[in-house]
């Protein structure tokens, strides 16, 4: 297919810690089966890692460290544009503009804010507020067609979209609206702890979450762990959201349908299927953990890719950037 037919993809992920398996399936895995069918963008959102408090080594290495990991999982930056956010400074630029054009109340109503803003009580700054409208530019300057992300991520994606049009019917035609592109399996991991909540790498418990880094062991280890319940059976249910989420977990990992998977273990105890998941889920990453092992070794060669990445996002970057600036009135 000509560059020119394919539908455009865009979508970054923060690096604010170790990532994991609900990163995984819920964004990461996508990215790379979108890569041979669409012009792709992958960025790290480290402007987007600061609306909490980072440590500034810690933080300089989860970026590159997460860069690592996207080559790692098979992101290819001859096929995709791989760069870090804050090296096009479009992005911070574009935000202030759509700032400008956004009410306080939409930010209000986000739910992700509410949720971080009652977990960092201390720190409410004025970044986690207007974070959707950092995120908006971020797909906006790229002109994708759509955002695949993970499901607690849709609020925001129709928040980018709420602005896009209000700016195109304002000042004129120069953003494409995006669409949400989230997957059927695996669009909500939830904890292994406490299946109620979404699996988060910043959860305390470190039984709850799967690192994609972790070893066979843990692995193995944290899914025997997993909280079910005492009734027995291996069906997908609202009573079952421990079971559920390993029926998800498994069938995005192997492909097969829930049914099918009901079907494998109909009969078997949860310690068979506890153990058959966390097998599956460490045959998938063993071998991504290897990759990164080696890749993250080689700084010199990471930051040579970033850099032409950057390159080439800018080029496009800077391109919508003018457009919307001559659109406003701005003087170039
Ligand atoms: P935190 O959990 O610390 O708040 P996060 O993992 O939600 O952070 P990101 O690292 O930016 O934040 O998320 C990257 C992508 O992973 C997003 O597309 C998000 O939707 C997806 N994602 C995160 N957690 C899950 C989960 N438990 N299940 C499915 N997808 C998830
Ligand atoms: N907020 C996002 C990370 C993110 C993002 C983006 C995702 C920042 N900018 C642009 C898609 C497109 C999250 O996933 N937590």
């Amino acid at each position: 297919m000509c560059e020119e037919s394919k539908k455009r993809v865009l979508s970054c992920i923060q690096p604010s810690g170790m990532l994991t398996l609900g990163n995984y399936l819920g964004a990461l895995k996508n990215w790379l089966n979108m890569q041979d069918e669409f012009e792709t963008t992958f960025a790290v959102a480290d402007l987007h890692a600061i609306t909490v408090r980072q440590e500034p080594a810690k933080l300089r290495s989860q970026i590159y460290s997460t860069y690592a990991l996207m080559l790692a999982l098979g992101l290819d930056p001859e096929r995709s544009t791989m760069f870090i956010q804050s090296h096009v400074p479009e992005h911070a630029q574009l935000a202030w503009i759509l700032s400008c054009n956004t009410q306080f109340g939409e930010m209000a109503r986000m739910t992700q804010f509410k949720d971080k803003s009652a977990k960092h009580a201390d720190n409410i700054n004025v970044g986690l507020f207007s974070y959707p409208v950092l995120m908006a530019a971020d797909i906006l300057l790229y002109k994708p067609d759509y955002v695949p992300v993970g499901a607690d991520q849709k609020q925001h994606l129709e928040i980018a979209r709420d602005i896009a049009i209000r700016f195109n019917r304002l000042y004129g035609d120069v953003f494409t609206i995006p669409d949400a592109y989230i997957p059927k399996t695996g669009a909500r991991v939830m904890s292994l702890q406490d299946p109620e909540k979404k699996m988060s790498k910043s959860d305390e418990n470190l039984n709850s979450w799967v690192a994609i880094l972790d070893d066979k062991d843990t692995i193995i280890r944290k899914f025997k762990r997993a909280v079910t319940d005492s009734e027995g059976g291996i069906y997908v249910s609202e009573d079952k959201k421990g079971i559920s989420n390993l029926i998800t977990i498994y069938s995005a990992i192997t492909g097969k349908t829930s049914a099918e998977v009901e079907n494998e273990f109909s009969g078997k105890g949860y310690g068979d299927f506890k153990l058959a998941v966390g097998e599956v889920v460490a045959d998938e990453l063993g071998p991504i953990k290897q990759r990164y092992d080696q890749i993250i070794t080689d700084k010199a060669e990471l930051e040579r890719l970033f850099r032409e990445g950057a390159e080439r996002a800018e080029r496009v970057a800077r391109k919508t950037y003018f457009k919307a600036m001559k659109k406003v009135g701005f003087v170039l």
